[in-house]
């Protein structure tokens, strides 16, 4: 297992390189070219000048966070073969670069969805948090408002102001798409992209919708521990994995995380791990990692991490805001600084105890 912290890049980014770098145990950071549209190839030049930037500060890139899978592609629009050869051409300079993970998301139009930014908590730090009836009681576009941080230098992952400006025509695209749909235009995408995968070793890991349940009455699949299993199973090849996110796939109380990260051996290739606060079967919010904050038994976690002979990179997830900094929503500095210590603390317990 290899401790790592998401960064945004340069100039989207609060949190620096070199403050990265001295988090303890945190050798790699998770990134992305945030500026690049779905569907855009990524060269081998841009990849290689992020690559310098991270190696400068004395860390190395250990994967992608996200490179986008377009709604062409999962709406199966007349353009998504350009997009998928594409997708391949971008995968293709990443290996060639050595970079050999890749998460991404099959969530239509929305990605992470949370009706509050900065929840008071009682310690009065503030986190994000999901309503279902605040949800149930607005519409999509002034949900993009709520996400919209009022500080316009602070852009939330997934809610870019450019996505507000097409999202009713996007909406529409998804008419005729229900889960079986989007399960068939996964598993097209899926089949095009193995060979490169297979190629340069490149794991693909998806990401858990979050939350997990159809937000706005779009489909939503990677959700359940049967729909996982048929994930995996459809396209029965190792470099199809999961990027298991413990809060997005937590955050269904039907959903039990440490027997579905069990029975997914093998094929978590990535490990977003953090706790949540359940307040009511509709209210949850964003914890400190530490288990006695929140709902989930974070030691459980971790040991069927470690027991299912988890190796890849893992990163502290969505933190609260504390000692008074601004922050992207869920990826200020502190909290998720001692979130990674907290996590490294367990893995080393776990790891030592074992070996007794
Ligand atoms: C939110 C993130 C997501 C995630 C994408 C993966 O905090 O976990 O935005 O990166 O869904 O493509």
């Amino acid at each position: 297992m290899e401790m790592t912290l998401r960064w945004y890049g340069s100039k989207f980014d609060t949190v620096t390189l070199k403050d990265i770098r001295q988090i303890p145990g945190v050798t790699g950071v998770i990134t992305t070219r945030y500026e690049a549209a779905p569907g855009e190839v990524w060269t081998r030049e841009q990849i290689q000048a992020m690559q310098d930037e991270v190696a400068a500060a004395g860390l190395h890139i250990s994967g992608i966070e996200s490179v986008n899978v377009s709604d062409a592609i999962k709406a199966a629009l007349p353009e998504r073969d350009q997009h998928i050869e594409n997708y391949i051409t971008t995968l293709e300079n990443l290996g060639k670069q050595d970079i050999h993970l890749v998460c991404y998301n099959f969530m239509p139009v929305f990605d992470w969805t949370r009706t509050e930014l900065a929840r008071v908590r009682p310690d009065k730090s503030t986190t994000t948090a999901y309503n279902q009836k605040a949800i149930d009681s607005t519409t999509p576009y002034e949900l993009f408002d709520m996400m919209t941080p009022d500080d316009e230098n602070v852009i939330l992952p997934g809610w870019e102001p450019e996505r507000m400006e097409t999202i009713r025509e996007v909406m529409k695209l998804y008419q005729n798409v229900g889960e079986e749909e989007l399960f068939a235009n996964l598993k097209y995408f899926l089949e095009a992209i193995m060979p490169v995968c297979d190629k340069y070793d490149i794991k693909m890991a998806i990401h858990p919708d979050d939350p997990a349940w159809s937000v706005f009455g779009l489909p939503r699949i990677i959700n359940s521990q049967e729909n996982l299993l048929r994930l995996i199973h459809m396209v029965d090849n190792v470099h199809n994995g999961v990027a298991f996110c413990t809060g997005a796939y937590g955050s269904s109380p039907a959903n039990n995380v440490p027997e579905t990260i069990r029975k997914l051996a093998g094929r978590i290739h990535f490990a977003h791990v953090r706790n949540l606060k359940f307040n009511s079967p509709d209210d949850f919010e964003e914890a400190a990692h530490l288990s006695s904050d929140g709902s989930f038994d974070m030691y459980e976690i971790m040991k069927a991490l470690y027991e299912s002979g988890f190796d890849g990179p893992m990163r502290p997830d969505h933190g609260r805001m504390i000692w008074g900094e601004k922050a992207m929503a869920g990826y200020g500095l502190y909290d998720r600084a001692l979130g990674a210590m907290y996590l490294l603390g367990l893995w080393e317990a776990i790891e030592k105890n074992s070996k007794r």
